[in-house]
């Protein structure tokens, strides 16, 4: 029986945070937060409920030792940051990722997918 990883993501949100503003949360991945994919993908893609700020934008993609598996720069548009992947074998790979959304509040958070069988 397969233990699955259970998929953690934390925002923090700036204290100025009154306002109701719609901060860039995470909406969906690919690959899906905490899914197990059969082939390595070649990027990851991650959508955000508003729009980004690509110069105060990041993600970072490890596998289970810590090593960057990511490849190239991220790339930002609009409300999605994709960033390639090195060839991946069968493992756990860990997202995270820091975005400032358009309404200058800052959200982070982080999580995992599976390679192989
Ligand atoms: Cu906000």
């Amino acid at each position: 029986m397969r233990i699955l990883t259970l998929a953690t993501t934390t925002f923090f949100v700036t204290a100025a945070a009154a306002a109701a503003h719609a901060h860039a949360f995470l909406d969906h991945a690919e690959p899906r937060v905490g899914s197990t994919v059969p082939s390595a993908p070649r990027e990851v893609v991650l959508t955000f409920s508003e729009s980004l700020e690509p110069a105060f934008s990041s993600v970072e993609v490890s596998d289970a030792s810590g090593h960057s598996v990511g490849q190239g720069k991220p790339r930002i548009s609009a409300t999605t940051m994709r960033v390639g992947l090195k060839p991946l074998p069968p493992g756990t790979y860990r997202v995270r990722w820091h975005v400032l959304s358009v309404d200058t509040h800052t959200t982070e958070g982080n999580f995992t997918f599976q390679v192989g069988r």
